[in-house]
């Protein structure tokens, strides 16, 4: 459906408002179609994606090899349920857990799903595997985490804006700060019962904070001494995204728990899932958990397609070629602007601080003149701007890219 007028994002808009939950406060700007990098609006405005849907479209948006596959198995077998067994939840879990290395793989749709899947998982392992005393089980978690949002998952945030009047509250969860390995440390020895650590490799919610050198490793280590599960929520830095496959490969790590979701099917399909060894995976038995749609044939097949694409496209290689350009091109801004404190991030996941205070519209007024100028992205928290192309993006186009948000941030220099 596409207007020349501004008539049709207005009606557009006015529906959501008048018929949609206000759970959102979207950028004013209506798309009606994607491919690769970029993104239209009704009126055929074309702007560079620069939130990938929150990391989901790592692959481009509507890769054909993604769409194709999509729409061959939606022509097929779309749902069996786990019923029955159908033809591709095999073939998919044998890619899927040799394409990660482990041995096996928890099918589910959404993040906050495989997250809760993990929990239960964890708390599972630690009752019947170590002897903790049922309801026991604790998980560390990190300060200004973001899991997703169920009321589990809430009630460990510590964001008032997503917990606040949604208890009672899940208990069995401590905070601890992140990137603080003594402070792991000290949680490991002292706390009785500790079932697993639930960590992001890099906070993306929070406003893509980027660990110490040795954080992961160091947490992971600590783990493992400690006969703790070390629990990676990979939903937004997995898949290609910090320019590597997943971001605790930066530090050589395996975790004994993988959480993937979002770029897992390119965005094409809700599709997330939880890898982890026999002998943690062997404590859920038939019954246990599961799902509707966890994985059904549309999903398996795309997913496998999505993760070809993410090899053959050396989408991993391009995040993080592309992540160094980005990062220096923004440095030049931080150098000459005062309205930019830093630019922090890995691969294609970063994001600049504002010189503003957090409750300041100055980074929402950026995004705005930055769809003006041709580009979408949103603030995270205040006064940080998340941005996270799709990862098929060219060299030429980042550079394009750069020189709309320099000369963007230009036009509000103190
Ligand atoms: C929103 C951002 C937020 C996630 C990590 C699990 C999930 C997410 C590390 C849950 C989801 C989404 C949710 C979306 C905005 C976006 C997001 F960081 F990616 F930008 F909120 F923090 N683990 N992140 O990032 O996955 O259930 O959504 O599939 O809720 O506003 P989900």
């Amino acid at each position: 459906m596409l207007v020349k007028n501004q008539g049709a994002s207005q009606a557009a808009i006015a529906m959501e408002d008048q018929f949609g939950a206000h759970n959102y406060h979207p950028l004013p700007v209506v798309l009606h179609r994607g491919e690769g990098v970029y993104v239209w609006d009704v009126e055929g405005k074309k702007y560079y994606d620069f939130l990938s849907a929150y990391s989901a479209v790592n692959q481009g948006h509507c890769h054909p090899r993604i769409i194709n596959k999509l729409k061959e198995q939606a022509e097929t077998l779309t749902l069996t349920s786990r019923a029955f067994y159908n033809d591709r939840l095999g073939v998919y879990e044998k890619y899927v857990t040799q394409y990660f290395g482990f041995d096996k793989v928890l099918p589910m749709n959404t993040g906050a799903e495989a997250v809760e899947t993990a929990i239960k998982i964890c708390r599972k392992y630690a009752y019947e595997k170590k002897g903790i005393p049922e309801h026991d089980a604790k998980i560390i978690v990190c300060e200004n985490n973001f899991h997703g949002r169920t009321t589990t998952i809430i009630s460990f945030s510590n964001d008032e804006t997503a917990r606040k009047n949604f208890g009672p509250y899940t208990p069995g969860f401590i905070k601890i700060p992140y990137d603080d390995l003594s402070a792991l440390e000290e949680m490991l020895k002292n706390e009785k019962n500790i079932a697993g650590f639930l960590v992001e490799p890099i906070q993306g919610e929070a406003g893509v904070y980027v660990p110490g050198d040795g954080y992961l490793k160091g947490a992971s280590e600590l783990c493992a001494e400690y006969d703790v599960l070390f629990i990676a929520d990979e939903v937004q830095t997995g898949i290609a995204r910090t320019g590597k496959l997943l971001a605790v490969h930066h530090e050589e790590v395996q975790p004994d728990v993988l959480i993937l979701g979002k770029a897992l099917s390119g965005g094409a399909y809700p599709v997330s899932a939880v890898l982890a060894d026999n002998h943690i995976m062997e404590v859920i038995r038939p019954g246990e958990h599961g799902s509707t749609f966890g994985g059904n044939p549309i999903a398996s097949a795309i997913a496998m397609e999505a993760l070809e694409v993410v090899k053959d496209e050396k989408l991993a290689e391009n995040s993080e070629k592309l992540g160094q350009i980005f990062r220096s091109e923004m440095q030049k801004i931080v150098d000459e602007s005062e309205l930019l404190v830093l630019v922090r991030g890995k691969g294609l996941l970063n994001a600049i601080v504002i010189n503003d205070s957090e409750d300041s519209s100055t980074a929402w007024d950026i995004c705005m003149k930055l769809k003006e100028n041709g580009l979408l992205a949103k603030p995270t928290h205040g006064n940080i701007i998340r941005f996270a192309p799709p990862l098929v993006m060219t060299e030429e186009q980042l550079l394009e890219c750069t020189e709309i948000i320099a000369r963007t941030i230009r036009t509000f220099s103190k």
